[in-house]
C-alpha cells in the first residue's frame, strides 16, 4: 500500500513539474565530420582547440593566443600630415571623391594591414576499426568547460573527454573504455604552416614546431611549439619519426602544451621549446581525476555566479542541432538560457588575465588566411566582445581588453603625432598582436579616428561597474589621452560653426548623396564617442582631483559639439545633413552607439531622440549579419520592446541560410556573420541581460524589456553599475515577486520596477525624486536635438514604471518582494 502511494505521488509529482532537461549542454547524435563549425570549442584564454568527436579519426585542431603572422611593427602613413588640410577642405566643400582618394594615397597604410590570428594545426587520432559504431553522442558540457564524445564498438563503450585547463597551460585529452587493454590508436600532428616540423623525441613525446607566416611585408617572427605526451595505463607506446601508436592500453591520458616565443608586442624573444616543456612537467606526474578537479573548480569559479531560468519545455530535450532547427517555431525558452550561458563559457574561455584579449573568432580559428585576419576590428567587433563582461558579472575577463587599450595607448601616441599632429593617442578601425593604430584597407574602411576613444570607454565602464578607484588612476593616463587626442583635432565646421571630426566617417556606410564614400565631417557617431570621451575624461579627473584646467578645456569644447539630428524622415541622422535613406538597410547603425552602448539616448531624458532611434530602427530592418543582429538585440532592450528583442534573437539563433541574405548560427551555435564571428555571441548574450536589467541611465532598471514569451523566470548573480549585484531576481506575469540586491559599494539604489516591491523587512519604499545621487548613477545632460522642419516626431509612450531610492550600506543585502 505504501508503495502504491508513494507511486501515485511521484507520478503526481511529475505530472505537476514535467522534468524536461534543464542541463546546459551542447550535444549531438553525430561527430563533426569535416566540418569545423560542427565541432566543439574548448579553451583557457591561452591555448583553444575544436574537438571534432569524430570515431576513426578524431581532429583537436589547435589554437595558441599569441600564433600571429608577422612581427612587431608600424604601418602609419607619413604622408598624412602634410595633406591633413587639403583632405579637410575637399570635405568641407563636399568633393568626398576626391578626398577618399587622396586618402587612400596618403593615409592608408602601405604597409601592414594587421596581421592574421594563425591556427596551429590538428592533433589526429586514428582508432583503427572503429568504422562502424553505435550508441554515438558528443557533447560539451558548458557548466564543466568539458568535451566529451561516447560510442560503442563491438560491445566495447569508449570515452573521451578533453579540456583545457584553467589551472595549466595544457589541453588534457581522457580515453576510457568499458573493456580493460582495449584503447589502441595512432596519434600524429597535421599543419597548414609552411615552415613546419613534426618529431618524436627522447621521451617518446610527440613535436610540433613551427614559424608563423611573413605578411604584406612584415616577416613572420612567431615560433611555436607543440608537446603531446601521452601517458598510458596498462598498454605500450610505440615510437615512430613522427607519430605515436598505443597499443592495447585500459587508459589513456595526452597532455597538450603549446607555447611561442612571444613576450609582448615589441618583443619575441621568448623560449618557446622551455615553456612547452615546462607546462608539460608541471602536469603529467598528476592523475586526470585530479587535473579535471582542480580545472572544474577554477572554471566554476567565473561560470557558477550567474543563472538564468526561463523555464523550460519538451523542446528543450532534443539535441542542439535540432533545437537550433526548431527554435523559430517552438517554444524552448531553455535554449535561449543556454545560449545565454554559452556566451559567457566563450568569454572565460577565449579571455583570461594575462592573456590576450577574445578576436574575431575568439581564441578559435583552423586557418592560416582566416576571414578578416581573425584579428581585432575596432569599430564595432572587439568592443561587442566585450559587452557582456561586466553585467554577467566576468569583470575578471575583461583585463586582457584593458592591456591591448594601454598598448594602443602608446602606440597609437605616434599615429597621433606623426599622421595627426596632435597629442594624445588614436587608434583607426584596427588593430593586432602588434598594436597597429594605422589606417588600413582602404579609406572607406579605415579612416576613422574613433577606435581608440570608443575602446577607452571600456575602461570608464570597468570603474563604474566596480568602484575601483585604484584602477581608475592607473588607467586615467590612457583616459585623458583620448581626451587629449580629440580636444587637439576637433576643428569648427565653416558652415555649422560646430566643432567637428574631419575626416569622420560614419563606419562602413555610404549614403547615396556621397557618391559612396563614407567620409563626411562631423558624422553623429564621431561627435557622441569624442562626448563620451570627453565626459569620462572629465569625471574621472574630478573624482580624482586631477587637471582642473583639462576639465575646464573639455567641457568648453564638449560644448561646442554638434547636436544629434532628427531628420525629414523621422530618423535620427546618421550624418550631419539630411541625407539618410529610410531605404538604406546597412548592417553598421553607427549612429545608434548613442542609445547602446553609450546612454546619450535615453526614454526618460531625451524622448525625441528616442523616438527617432527607433524609426532608425525600423527603417534599416531586422535581419542582417551576426553581430548586427546581435547589436539590435541590445537597441531594441534600449527601446523597453521585448517581443521585438525576442524576435531578433530568434532571427539570430537561426541556422545558417534560413533568413534571406542574413546571418545565423552554426550547430556548435557559433555566431554566423556568416563566416564565424564571435562578436553576435557576445552580442546576443549582453542583449539578454539588457531585457533583464539595465543601469545606464539613472537607476537599476528591472525587466526593461520582458518578451510575452517570458512570462516566468530567475535570474541570479547579473550585476549592475555602482556595484550593485541582482543575487536574485525572480518575476511571474511580468511582475517583480522575489528581489535579493547586494550593495557592494553603498549609496543609493534607485529602482526602476515593473510593479511595487517592498522590503521583507516590511519598510515600504520611497519613491525617488530628482536626480539620483549615487555618483556611478550620474548622467551626463545630451545636448537638445535640432529636429528638421519636415520631421513629425512625436515621443513614444513608455510602460509605467515606478521608481524607488533605497540608501544601502557597503557589503549589505536587501531582500524585497511584491507589494
Ligand atoms: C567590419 C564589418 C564586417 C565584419 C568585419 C570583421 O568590417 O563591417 O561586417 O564584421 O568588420
Amino acid at each position: 500500500m505504501r508503495k502504491i502511494i508513494v507511486m501515485l505521488f511521484l507520478i503526481r509529482v511529475s505530472f505537476i513539474y514535467p522534468q524536461y532537461n534543464q542541463e546546459l549542454k551542447l550535444w549531438y547524435n553525430q561527430p563533426s565530420g569535416k566540418v569545423w563549425e560542427n565541432a566543439l570549442p574548448i579553451g583557457n584564454g591561452f591555448l583553444g582547440a575544436m574537438v571534432y568527436g569524430n570515431v576513426s579519426n578524431e581532429i583537436i585542431q589547435l589554437n595558441e593566443n599569441t600564433v600571429w603572422s608577422g612581427g612587431p611593427n608600424r604601418n602609419d602613413n607619413p604622408k598624412a600630415l602634410a595633406v591633413l588640410p587639403e583632405l579637410q577642405k575637399m570635405i568641407f566643400e563636399g568633393k568626398y571623391k576626391e578626398a577618399e582618394k587622396l586618402a587612400n594615397e596618403a593615409f592608408v597604410s602601405k604597409k601592414s594591414h594587421g596581421q592574421m590570428f594563425q591556427s596551429v594545426g590538428n592533433l589526429n587520432l586514428n582508432f583503427e576499426g572503429h568504422e562502424k559504431y553505435s550508441n554515438y553522442r558528443r557533447e560539451l558540457d558548458i557548466e564543466k568547460a568539458i568535451a566529451k564524445t561516447s560510442y560503442q564498438v563491438d560491445g566495447v563503450t569508449y570515452t573521451r573527454e578533453a579540456f583545457v585547463s584553467f589551472t595549466n597551460k595544457v589541453i588534457i585529452l581522457h580515453l576510457t573504455s568499458s573493456k580493460k587493454g582495449s584503447i589502441s590508436f595512432t596519434t600524429a600532428y597535421t599543419s597548414p604552416h609552411k615552415i613546419k616540423k613534426f618529431k618524436v623525441n627522447k621521451n617518446k613525446d610527440l613535436e610540433i614546431s613551427g614559424t608563423t607566416s611573413d605578411h604584406e611585408g612584415v616577416k613572420g617572427l612567431i615560433r611555436f611549439k607543440g608537446i603531446t605526451r601521452v601517458k598510458l595505463e596498462g598498454g605500450k607506446l610505440i615510437q615512430k619519426d613522427s607519430s605515436l601508436i598505443v597499443k592495447g592500453a585500459n587508459a589513456a591520458t595526452l597532455f597538450i602544451s603549446i607555447a611561442t616565443n612571444f613576450n609582448n608586442y615589441q618583443d619575441v624573444n621568448g623560449d618557446e621549446n622551455q615553456r612547452a616543456i615546462e607546462e608539460i612537467k608541471k602536469v603529467s606526474g598528476k592523475s586526470f581525476s585530479v587535473l579535471k578537479k582542480e580545472h572544474v573548480l577554477a572554471y566554476q569559479k567565473y561560470f557558477n555566479r550567474v543563472q538564468l531560468d526561463l523555464g523550460t519545455t519538451p523542446a528543450a530535450n532534443l539535441p542542439t542541432d535540432e533545437r537550433l532547427k526548431n527554435f523559430r517555431n517552438t517554444n524552448d525558452p531553455q535554449f535561449v538560457a543556454l545560449y545565454y550561458q554559452y556566451g559567457r563559457y566563450l568569454l572565460i574561455s577565449s579571455s583570461q588575465p594575462g592573456g590576450q584579449p577574445a578576436n574575431l573568432q575568439g581564441i578559435w580559428n583552423n586557418s592560416l588566411r582566416p576571414a578578416w585576419d581573425s584579428k581585432y576590428t575596432i569599430n564595432i567587433n572587439t568592443e561587442m566582445n566585450y559587452w557582456p563582461a561586466e553585467k554577467t558579472n566576468l569583470s575578471e575577463m575583461h583585463q586582457p581588453l584593458f592591456e591591448m587599450i594601454k598598448d594602443l595607448a602608446v602606440t597609437g601616441q605616434e599615429t597621433a603625432k606623426t599622421m595627426y599632429g596632435a597629442s594624445g593617442w588614436m587608434a583607426h578601425h584596427n588593430t593586432d598582436i602588434w598594436r597597429i593604430t594605422g589606417a588600413v584597407d582602404g579609406a572607406f574602411w579605415g579612416l576613422w579616428t574613433m577606435g581608440g576613444g570608443w575602446l577607452s570607454q571600456h575602461l570608464w565602464e570597468h570603474y563604474l561597474y566596480t568602484g575601483d578607484q585604484k584602477f581608475l588612476e592607473s588607467v586615467y593616463p590612457v583616459l585623458k589621452g583620448a581626451a587629449l587626442f580629440y580636444a587637439d583635432f576637433l576643428v569648427e565646421h565653416p558652415k555649422y560653426k560646430w566643432l567637428v571630426i574631419n575626416p569622420g566617417n560614419s563606419p562602413e556606410n555610404a549614403p547615396i548623396a556621397h557618391n559612396g564614400t563614407s567620409l563626411d565631417a562631423g558624422t553623429t557617431m564621431d561627435t557622441q564617442i569624442v562626448y563620451d570621451v570627453f565626459s569620462t575624461t572629465i569625471r574621472a579627473a574630478q573624482i580624482l582631483n586631477y587637471d582642473k584646467e583639462l576639465i575646464e578645456t573639455l567641457e568648453q569644447k564638449r560644448s561646442h559639439l554638434a547636436p544629434m539630428h532628427i531628420g525629414k524622415h523621422n530618423q535620427l541622422q546618421e550624418w550631419l545633413d539630411d541625407i539618410d535613406s529610410p531605404k538604406d538597410n546597412h548592417r553598421h547603425i553607427s549612429h545608434l552607439y548613442g542609445l547602446f552602448p553609450s546612454n546619450q539616448i535615453s526614454s526618460y531624458r531625451t524622448p525625441e531622440l528616442f523616438a527617432a532611434s527607433r524609426n532608425t530602427l525600423l527603417q534599416r530592418g531586422d535581419v542582417s549579419t551576426g553581430w548586427s543582429m546581435g547589436w539590435k538585440i541590445n537597441w531594441w532592450a534600449k527601446m523597453q520592446d521585448g517581443n521585438h528583442a525576442y524576435q531578433l534573437i530568434q532571427n539570430q539563433l537561426t541556422p545558417l541560410g534560413v533568413n534571406a541574405d542574413g546571418g545565423g548560427t552554426y550547430n556548435n551555435l557559433f555566431d554566423a556573420h556568416p563566416p564565424f564571428q564571435i562578436d553576435g555571441n557576445f552580442g546576443c548574450t549582453s542583449g539578454i541581460t539588457e531585457m533583464l536589467v539595465q543601469s545606464s541611465d539613472g537607476a537599476v532598471h528591472l525587466l526593461p524589456a520582458l518578451p510575452e514569451v517570458w512570462q516566468e523566470g530567475s535570474v541570479k548573480g547579473i550585476k549592475a553599475r555602482g556595484g550593485f549585484e541582482i543575487v536574485e531576481m525572480r518575476w511571474k506575469n511580468a511582475k517583480i515577486k522575489k528581489l535579493i540586491i547586494k550593495s557592494n559599494l553603498g549609496g543609493n539604489l534607485r529602482l526602476r520596477l515593473p510593479n511595487g516591491i517592498k522590503l521583507k523587512s516590511g519598510e515600504v519604499l520611497l519613491e525617488a525624486k530628482g536626480k539620483n545621487l549615487n555618483p556611478f548613477y550620474f548622467v551626463d545632460e545630451t545636448m537638445p536635438p535640432i529636429i528638421s522642419k519636415e520631421s513629425s516626431i512625436k515621443s513614444l509612450e513608455l510602460k509605467p514604471t515606478i521608481l524607488v531610492d533605497l540608501a544601502t550600506q557597503k557589503d549589505s543585502t536587501y531582500q524585497f518582494e511584491s507589494e
